[in-house]
């Protein structure tokens, strides 16, 4: 890889450009759970990339299948012409969704899936002659991607301040942090399955004959690794139901097994209406998304469309055959290797291990589930962040890459992941935390 002779055009995204620019850190190559420095020093990948490499890097059968597309047909509009990698996919993807949620509509990224998917919850409910459904109830703390709808729909006071009055007939539900009461729980928190009641408190206020959608995540990543607590997502399907409003849920990264089952829809048991995905739909060997409709929604859009084209939306690479033979070569890798199925092996594994970091300095809380881990700082007083961002420095130099959101320490590690491994990221985590202030 050539060495770049300065790094003052590239405008980092969600980075400090200034100060990583004066102390930057590179990888260069990246195999299985590592990535590479330019020295060659491995770094355990402890975060799977950002949350979407679940098959581990550069596995042969998805750069193959890269290479291959890339010779074969580089490129074709899916706007009324077709190419068969595309049709495949969407009907792979089918293969392994929830029963009958397989409509699906191809984006580049977990951004344009969100947007895609309240669009869609938005044209059904016109289709249905339901056009006064419009509100899109988000939650606070959720993170739905950077483009408009979803910083809307989204709860992160610093994505939304900046960019205005945004998508008008928006509301919120509350967030599910509760550590006073939560606190080193496992898995599924015992408290707070009554956060989803506020969606009546939204419905008295709006009445459910404006209310078109809610959108959540099943495990909020981004924003500190949040659980629902035990009941919450099934007392939020039922108070959907019983007012007629669509559930939307965003698993671009709950999906592909990083709860040890397809989805968390399945880890759950509760089906959503809408499901987006991104990320690891091709290991993130190329940006994609994607957007899973029930069959009825798509039924009914299609069925009572005014014009041929029955939803004036799409990219002009949604579907790229490069994506979807990564994609292909990525569901090939995940069934082949019972990644799936390894994932939900080693939760306890990784249960236990999270949570062994309970007596290390710093540390208020710790939470879990599937092969995700999140480990909460106090804040050092005046000075906020600051000890999430020296842990995150000392575990990089000592060779395990983590990510940190504030002062919450996020754990994702690949799915290919060992018990050694996941020992090495607890360890360098402990020794981490035993050095800073
Ligand atoms: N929805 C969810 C739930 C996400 O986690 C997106 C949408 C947007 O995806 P794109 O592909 O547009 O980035 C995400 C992205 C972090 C972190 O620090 C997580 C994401 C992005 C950046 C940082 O955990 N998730």
């Amino acid at each position: 890889m050539p060495t770049p002779n300065s790094l003052d055009s590239f405008w980092m995204p969600f980075t400090p450009n200034r100060a990583f620019k004066a102390d930057p850190r590179m990888v260069v190559r990246a195999e299985g759970m590592n990535y590479y420095a330019p020295d060659g020093r491995a770094i355990l990948d402890g975060t799977a990339g950002l949350w979407c490499v679940a098959a581990g890097h550069c596995r042969p059968r998805i750069v193959e299948a890269i290479q291959r597309a890339a010779g074969e047909l580089d490129y074709a509009t899916n706007f009324n012409l077709g190419s068969p990698s595309a049709f495949e996919f969407a009907n792979r993807l089918g293969e392994i969704l929830p029963d009958q949620l397989d409509r699906i509509f191809f984006t580049n990224s977990g951004s344009e899936s969100a947007d895609t998917a309240l669009k869609i919850a938005l044209a059904y409910q016109k289709a249905r002659g339901k056009p006064g459904k419009y509100r899109l109830i988000g939650r606070e703390r959720g993170y739905h991607g950077t483009n408009f709808g979803g910083i809307s729909v989204g709860g992160i006071v610093r994505n939304r301040m900046t960019y205005g009055p945004m998508v008008a007939g928006v509301d919120h539900l509350p967030h599910t942090l509760d550590i006073a009461r939560n606190a080193f729980s496992r898995g599924e928190p015992p408290h707070g399955a009554e956060f989803a009641d506020a969606l009546e408190r939204l419905v008295q206020l709006h009445d459910a004959s404006t209310i078109a959608a809610v959108i959540v995540e099943p495990v909020a990543g981004s924003t500190g690794v949040i659980m629902p607590p035990r009941g919450y997502l099934k007392r939020l399907r039922e108070l959907c139901t019983k007012h007629d409003i669509l559930l939307i849920f965003d698993e671009v990264i709950t999906g592909f097994g990083r709860l040890g089952a397809p989805f968390a829809a399945d880890y759950f048991g509760v089906k959503p209406d809408i499901l987006t995905m991104a990320k690891a739909i091709t290991n993130a060997a190329v940006p994609m998304g994607a957007v899973a409709c029930s069959r009825e929604i798509y039924e009914t859009i299609l069925a009572n469309s005014e014009t041929p084209i029955e939803l004036f939306h799409g990219y002009t690479t949604s579907g790229h055959p490069l994506a979807c033979a990564a994609g292909i070569a990525t569901l090939d890798t995940f069934r082949d290797e019972r990644l799936f199925e390894r994932a939900a092996e080693l939760a306890p594994y990784w249960e236990d291990a999270m949570h062994s970091l309970r007596d290390a300095p710093h540390v208020i809380d710790i939470r879990n589930l599937g092969l995700i881990g999140g480990v909460e700082l106090e804040p050092r007083p005046g000075a906020p962040t600051q000890r999430g961002l020296e842990a995150f420095k000392h575990c990089f130099d000592a060779g395990v890459l983590i990510r940190v959101t504030g002062d919450i320490l996020a754990f994702s590690p690949p799915l290919i992941i060992d018990n050694a491994q996941i020992d090495q990221i607890v360890d360098t985590v402990r020794s981490a935390l035993n050095q800073i202030a």
